[in-house]
């Protein structure tokens, strides 16, 4: 690790230590190293090979409710198989190693609450959950749901059964969106975890933690829509910096 990032890293443990309240946003990037697709990753990523956006979406869906099916089956199978990363599992230490820590998170896998990280302000939703779109009836997969060539259809109304995400151009859940807000408005230190910083109202949160007066650090393998506005930047892997930054957490309390 180069002389500036562990710099940086030592910044960031002091402010963590110092710090009452500490917010953190995760996004795909934090599950990357877990194998699990982000959507902007070139190589990788489902936008690349599907318009995601098209796709999670009430239009997408009513287009064609089997490819939509099809494609959180297949992401619902990629989050199954995935194993918290060591980035998942210092988030969930560090809480026991500052004042207050409130995790916000725009995946919808559940890999934070595997790695121990008690109660996830889930954003965008959770893809091993079902409703159905036209009543809101919970649905609970069945083994042929998953190789299904349609969505399973609602036993009170015939309507088709979706994931419980948000899809775009749909309203974020109220009561996470309202605590997540408070959240950030609250705080000291704002991590921002591997998320490009597009899609909103998810990436208005570190822009108010910044004006309510926090410091706001982003880690990130590359630059983001948010890069501009943060007070650091490390460069790297979350699974990775994550680890380190927990650990000049540790090293300042011994
Ligand atoms: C809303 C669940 C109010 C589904 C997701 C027109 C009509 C309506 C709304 C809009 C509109 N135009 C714009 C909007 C707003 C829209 C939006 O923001 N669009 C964007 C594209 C501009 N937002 C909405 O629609 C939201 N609802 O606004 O409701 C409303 C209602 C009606 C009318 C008007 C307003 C709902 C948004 C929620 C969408 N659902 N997910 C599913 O998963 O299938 S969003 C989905 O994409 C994710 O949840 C996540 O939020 C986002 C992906 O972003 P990231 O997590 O950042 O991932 P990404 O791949 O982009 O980046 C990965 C990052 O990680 C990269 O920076 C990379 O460098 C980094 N990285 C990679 N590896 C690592 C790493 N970093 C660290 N370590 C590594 N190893
Ligand atoms: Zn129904």
């Amino acid at each position: 690790m180069n002389e500036k990032t562990q710099r940086v890293i030592a910044e960031v443990a002091a402010i963590l230590s110092d710090a009452r309240r500490v917010v953190v946003l995760t996004g795909a990037g934090a599950s990357a190293e877990s194998g699990v697709a982000t959507f902007r990753d070139a190589q990788t990523g489902l936008w690349s090979r599907f318009d995601a956006q098209r796709l999670a979406s009430q239009a997408g869906f009513r287009d064609d409710p089997g490819l939509v099916w099809g494609w959180y089956m297949h992401r619902l199978a990629m989050v199954e198989v995935a194993e918290p990363n060591p980035g998942h599992h210092a988030l969930a230490a560090l809480a026991g190693e500052v004042a207050a820590l409130t995790l916000i998170t725009q995946n919808v896998d559940d890999l934070h609450e595997r790695a121990g990280s008690p109660h996830v302000l889930h954003l965008h939703g959770h893809i091993a959950r079902f409703h159905c779109n036209e009543c809101g009836a919970a649905y609970y997969l069945q083994p042929e749901d998953r190789v299904a060539s349609l969505p399973p259809v609602c036993h009170l109304c015939n309507g088709y059964v979706r994931p419980s995400v948000v899809w775009f151009g749909e309203m974020l859940p109220d009561r996470v969106l309202t605590a997540a807000w408070r959240a950030a408005e609250q705080c000291d230190v704002f991590l921002v975890v591997g998320t490009s910083g597009i899609v909103y109202p998810a990436a208005q949160l570190p822009i108010v933690a910044h004006n309510h007066g926090a410091q706001v650090v982003e880690i990130n393998t590359e630059p983001s829509m948010l890069s501009e506005s943060v007070d650091y930047v490390l460069l790297g892997p979350s699974g990775q910096i994550l680890p380190d930054v927990l650990a000049e957490v540790r090293s300042r309390r011994s």
